[in-house]
């Protein structure tokens, strides 16, 4: 009976060791990393209205290293939803609301500057988003694009050349454009600020099938004043199949 008594105390005894001895040994404070979990498609809520910004198909630490969580996050969830939102404020109870994003640019009254800078800027994040990917870099699969590619430009590097040089060439704010002329044929151009070349009356003319945003907002804290080095870096997240897919649509509707 002793022996069971004793047997049967001695979990309870090793257990008050354990906490004496746990109380003698001071505890060291653990101070956490700091994790920060990425939501798998970032999304932001736009104020009611006809247009929405699109939720992205990857986290926003997705294309680091060549463009930074921040950056992104800041530039989806602040940049591009302020100008939805101001979009959709400016064309409210107008019937530019029952159009198509497209639509509205290609038929743009271009001295309305609420809805040129604003339409622009919907437009043009919501291709930049889709045209990128943590998949992306490297050159087009398709025979077809790369074959009109370098009959145009070259070669391939000679097109990135061409593209990055109007990326840089472009001063003060706006973006470097591929995109696909009246004539079918790709071409390379820049516009100011959010400006397009779906927008009527402008040099550049046609459908955009890639863009960069080459605003200070898209890779000041990363690149600061080094915008080559930014242009760079994003063939390494350009997705030629999503591109490669806006070429074929733009040439089939021209
Ligand atoms: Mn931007």
């Amino acid at each position: 009976m002793k022996y069971f008594t004793a047997l049967f105390l001695l979990p309870f005894a090793l257990l008050l060791n354990s906490c004496g001895q746990k109380t003698s040994t001071p505890e060291v404070a653990e101070i956490p990393e700091e994790t920060v979990v990425y939501a798998e498609n970032p999304s932001v809520t736009t104020d009611p209205g006809a247009f929405e910004v699109p939720a992205l198909a990857y986290p926003y630490n997705a294309l680091e290293p060549y463009i930074d969580a921040r950056t992104m996050e800041i530039h989806h969830s602040r940049h591009h939803l302020a100008y939805t939102n101001n979009l959709n404020k400016a064309i409210a109870g107008t019937d530019l609301e029952k159009l198509s994003i497209e639509e509205l640019l290609s038929n743009l009254d271009m001295n309305n500057m609420a809805v040129r800078n604003n339409g622009g800027g919907h437009y043009n994040h919501s291709l930049f988003w889709e045209t990128m990917s943590p998949t992306g870099g490297g050159f087009p699969e398709s025979v077809t694009f790369t074959g009109d590619l370098t009959a145009t430009f070259g070669s391939f590097e000679n097109f990135k050349e061409e593209f990055k040089k109007a990326a840089l060439g472009r001063f003060g704010s706006g973006w470097a454009w591929l995109f696909v002329n009246k004539n079918g044929k790709l071409e390379i151009g820049s516009t100011a600020n959010q400006d397009n070349p779906l927008m009527p009356g402008l040099p550049v003319s046609g459908t955009p099938i890639l863009g960069l945003d080459v605003w200070e907002h898209a890779y000041y804290l990363n690149y600061q004043n080094k915008r080559a080095d930014y242009a760079e870096a994003f063939f390494n997240v350009i997705d030629w199949e999503v591109v490669t897919a806006k070429y074929e649509a733009a040439k089939s509707a021209k």
